[in-house]
């Protein structure tokens, strides 16, 4: 090319690029039109403060005795304490690809899709998580380390055709998904997280940056543009990350990312709190310094203390970390057990704490979040 039409060309490019960014779209350019007033809104309740969310909130919790309970309508651990729900509900379809009846920690997949229709229906925010099993070897589970998984299913035609089996699952719950009007609900898709871990097969220490990438984009390539699929926000999300450049060595690319998130647990407490703050401080800021430059939305996927065993934990070490920092949200683990639990159930230790939380008008729960969709 000549060198004017070069410097015209690369200048055509560089504008096509900021009209994309500055039209505050999502990646899918078929996207429905509640995703992208989804989309679109996120960028705006970000700036008015942050979303509480927690996964499996509405599917089971713990009781005043620390005895579970599963399956009661309308119930919520953070609704008794505050009155009110999550902003944010967390669900994960792991075991959708066996068509089971009941996801891997045993929620039935219609409450689940129950659950989504409320809370769109409230107002507020799905999202989806996969821990599935490994589609080279069925019989393996996330958890089940594999080397070179992805590296072996693309040399395989069967093993691609098992996965592509998968995601038509996938893709049939998402289409499954419908508000009172028949429109689909838009959800918030966060597969292959963690992946700065190395606990689940599509770990960094079983892939290289290239296959993971190419894994993240036959995906979404192929529930976007072969299943047809226009209700989903892609969520790319780390584990712990060193730098800006660790974080992004596995980011698939803008055009297939529109949430950047990560997950981070404090352990150790009270030993750990000030590195942990610290920690968190410096990673959110380097979050937001990344997807400020690539106009994307940004939240803390995964968070949580175990069995939140600091009393002011939610005053004293969330809300530092979470103020003013623009995320979108911040999301704790579920209360599963009586030994594995993130957020405060009536009685427990921290519930004070957390209704002070709660009661902050920076911490968005239900009743803060309307019209998302709009
Ligand atoms: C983990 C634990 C497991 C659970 C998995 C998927 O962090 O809570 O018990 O099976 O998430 O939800």
């Amino acid at each position: 090319m000549k060198k004017p039409f070069k410097i015209i060309f690369l200048f055509s490019i560089i504008i096509i690029n900021c009209v994309a960014k500055a039209q505050n779209l999502p990646t899918d350019k078929k996207a429905t039109k509640q995703t992208i007033s989804l989309y679109q809104n996120l960028k705006k309740t970000a700036q008015k403060g942050v979303m509480f969310g927690q996964q499996d909130a509405l599917a089971y919790g713990l009781n005043q005795d620390g005895s579970r309970w599963i399956g009661e309508a309308g119930r919520s651990d953070v609704k008794t304490v505050t009155g009110d729900y999550p902003a944010v509900i967390g669900y994960d379809l792991g075991k959708l690809e066996f068509d089971s009846t009941n996801n891997l920690d045993g929620v039935p997949f219609s409450r689940i899709r129950k659950n989504i229709q409320e809370t769109y229906i409230r107002g507020g925010v799905n999202t989806i998580s996969w821990h599935f099993n490994n589609p080279t070897d069925p019989n393996k589970t996330t958890w089940d380390k594999a080397d070179s998984t992805i590296k072996h299913l693309f040399a395989n035609k069967k093993f691609i055709q098992n996965y592509s089996l998968w995601l038509d699952k996938v893709a049939a719950f998402s289409k499954s998904l419908k508000g009172s009007k028949g429109e689909l609900i838009p959800i918030i898709f966060r597969p292959f997280h963690e992946h700065t871990g190395s606990w689940f097969w599509w770990g960094a220490g079983h892939c290289s940056p290239q296959e993971y990438k190419k894994m993240w984009r036959f995906t979404v390539e192929y529930l976007r543009d072969k299943k047809g699929v226009h209700n989903i926000l892609y969520a790319y999300s780390t584990d712990h990350f060193d730098s800006k450049q660790h974080y992004l060595e596995r980011y698939p690319g803008d055009d297939l990312v529109d949430l950047m998130g990560f997950d981070m647990y404090h352990r150790n407490a009270p030993a750990s709190n000030e590195a942990f703050k610290k920690d968190m401080l410096r990673m959110i800021s380097e979050l937001k310094e990344m997807a400020t430059e690539k106009n994307k939305i940004y939240a803390i996927t995964e968070m949580g203390l175990e069995k939140v065993s600091e009393a002011d934990w939610w005053t004293n070490i969330v809300l530092p970390v979470i103020h003013n920092s623009g995320l979108s949200y911040a999301l704790v683990w579920r209360n599963g057990r009586p030994d594995h639990f993130y957020a405060p159930y009536k009685g427990q230790s921290s519930e004070a704490d957390f209704v002070k939380f709660y009661q902050l008008p920076e911490t968005l729960f239900s009743k803060d979040v309307q019209g998302l969709y709009k």
